[in-house]
């Protein structure tokens, strides 16, 4: 068992979701009893965390950034100020605030702000553009947005202002750094108020969802069960004191934040570093100089630290652990990474839904390299199941059912997407293909859903077709994952076109103009004159699939070939 548990057991159970209204799904109350009952869901807030660990950790460093250190009783001070100032503005409990900040101390700070507020961070990585946070302002009607002024040649504050004139609910921009006419961040330092605070079993924050559809989907994760999915996961990574955690995928990320990630180094009284960027250039002196001893990435990145290993001599022996996740990590790169990195591997399947499936400290090698680990909870309930929603025999590939502690029972706002992507009885569908081996291990064997697992991003098909179809030239698009040695998965457009064939560059170019992310434009470009059809009538995409499918334009590469 794990930290937090007694409390929640001396205490009778609590009305956990109420107030939470049409947006969001609650447990049923038997398994609410339960959880508490288990101790999973203690009595604390995320925002209460940081006044306990400044009383256990004062002057300890919590994190380290590019601007430098920031002490766990600073950070306390920070969160408190700045709710206070939040407060100020106008910014209450149950508020949503699109939060979009690099891997920075301020980043944490934000959250936790939010949450002490009993306000809700929606959690939007740097790299998303205007398309998605408009659908989010849509969905989810923030009433502030916090960003950087800058970060990697990218201007946050144009797109902040778009937003705020297209909707409404948005009456305030925050910026960190150089703030125009908008709030500066440093400025919301008011001295810190005193106010009721949000329950454990409300919402802590709205993480995003790779999703399937043209529409956002928000993950509603309540401080019981977010603070839980952290707690439990530092447990099962051995996370002490001595931790020095590397934050090199983007914070916002739940891998990140709490798997256990930042919120699981913090709760055992580690360190956080952070990494503005994922490569090996910025995060080997970091782990050198900090002597970090984990830090999370996605097999592209692996790849990528790998060969910069082939020739780098920077001291990594400090790194014990690196965990691996959000796309297949194939047996070959995981056989690579102890010799070269000099640490152990941890394959974790993931999913900001909730179920976390990890291979533990002292599995085999053999587990560690072939497989993606068992559920994190015991009472974590796995299904794997055919198409028909029966339960597969053991060791046969299925599609991954779920339903526990810490994984939602609907996405917030979506009434209706929720009666496809549960089942009657309140398992999340997450559309991958496992199978369980005798030993309990799961396998991941590839995906159902209609998305792309391009280096971990995770782009909506459907979505992207949409745009495609938008410009001129385009008659019909499809959206397709083709294998990627590197990337995992990359994305090829193939339209038909009519007219004049547009080039990939004004594809791009097209597509950045409707507020697409890097990572969603398509990487190679192919067209036919009519689309192949399945026996029932259904594009056949896995014949566009083939490499000697139909033309393809990519960055580099260019074939004449045609679909019979
Ligand atoms: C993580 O979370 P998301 O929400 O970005 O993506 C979830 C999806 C899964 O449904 C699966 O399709 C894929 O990403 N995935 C994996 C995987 N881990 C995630 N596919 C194959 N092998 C794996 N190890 O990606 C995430 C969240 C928390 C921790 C780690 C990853």
């Amino acid at each position: 068992m794990f930290p937090g548990g007694t409390a929640a057991r001396r205490d009778p159970p609590r009305a956990a979701q109420v107030g939470w209204g049409a947006d969001v799904v609650p447990w049923p109350a038997d398994l609410v009893e339960r959880y508490e009952r288990q101790g999973y869901w203690g009595r604390e807030t995320l925002g209460e965390l940081p006044r306990r660990w400044a009383a256990v950790h004062g002057d300890r460093c919590a994190i380290v950034d590019h601007r430098g250190p920031t002490s766990y009783a600073a950070l306390d001070g920070r969160v408190d100020r700045m709710a206070s100032g939040l407060h100020a503005l106008g910014v209450g409990p149950g508020d949503r605030v699109l939060v979009q900040l690099p891997n920075t101390a301020t980043f944490v700070v934000t959250c936790f702000a939010l949450f002490r507020l009993g306000a809700m961070p929606i959690l939007v990585m740097p790299a998303q553009r205007i398309n998605d946070l408009d659908g989010l302002c849509k969905l989810a009607e923030p009433v502030a947005f916090v960003v950087q002024d800058r970060f990697l040649g990218f201007d946050y504050r144009p797109m902040a202002e778009e937003l705020a004139k297209r909707h409404g609910s948005l009456r305030h921009v925050v910026v960190d750094g150089e703030a125009g006419p908008h709030h500066r961040l440093e400025d919301l330092d008011d001295p810190p108020l005193r106010n009721t605070g949000p329950r454990p079993g409300d919402i802590a924050c709205l993480l995003l969802s790779g999703g399937t559809t043209g529409t956002p989907k928000l993950i509603p994760r309540t401080h019981a069960d977010y603070a839980y999915n952290a707690r439990a996961s530092a447990a099962l990574c051995g996370l002490s004191a001595e931790s020095v955690y590397l934050a090199a995928l983007p914070a916002a990320h739940n891998f990140t934040f709490a798997c256990p990630g930042i919120l699981g180094t913090l709760l055992r009284g580690g360190r956080v570093v952070m990494a503005r960027t994922p490569g090996g250039d910025e995060t080997f002196p970091l782990i050198a100089r900090e002597k970090v001893t984990f830090t999370a990435l996605v097999p592209a990145l692996v790849d990528l630290w790998l060969r910069q290993r082939e020739w780098d001599t920077t001291d990594l022996s400090s790194l014990q652990l690196l965990q691996v996740g959000g796309a297949r990590l194939m047996p070959d790169m995981a056989r690579r990474i102890g010799p070269a990195l000099g640490c152990r591997v941890q394959q974790v399947l993931g999913m900001a839904e909730g179920l976390l499936c990890y291979t533990r400290l002292d599995d085999s090698e053999e587990v560690v390299i072939n497989t993606q680990g068992r559920p994190l909870s015991p009472d974590d309930e796995v299904r794997i199941v055919d198409a028909a929603g029966r339960d597969v025999p053991p060791g046969e590939p299925g599609e991954l059912l779920t339903r526990g502690p810490y994984t939602i029972r609907g996405y917030y706002r979506a009434e209706r997407h929720n009666r496809t992507a549960f089942t009657s009885d309140g398992f999340y569908r997450s559309g991958d293909l496992v199978r369980r081996r005798a030993d309990g291990n799961l396998v991941v064997e590839g995906r159902i859903k209609e998305q792309i697992n391009r280096a971990g991003e995770k782009i909506a098909v459907a979505e992207i077709e949409e745009h495609l179809r938008a410009h001129p030239a385009v008659d019909d698009a499809v959206l397709l994952g083709v294998p990627d040695p590197i990337l995992g998965e990359r994305s090829r457009a193939v339209l038909i076109a009519g007219g004049s064939r547009p080039e990939l560059a004004d594809l791009h170019a097209f597509l950045r103009d409707r507020g697409l992310a890097r990572h969603q434009l398509p990487d190679e470009l192919g067209f036919v004159s009519s689309w192949p059809l399945t026996a029932v009538g259904k594009i056949d995409k896995k014949r566009l699939a083939d490499p000697s499918g139909p033309r393809v334009a990519g960055a580099s590469a260019f074939r004449e070939e045609t679909i019979p």
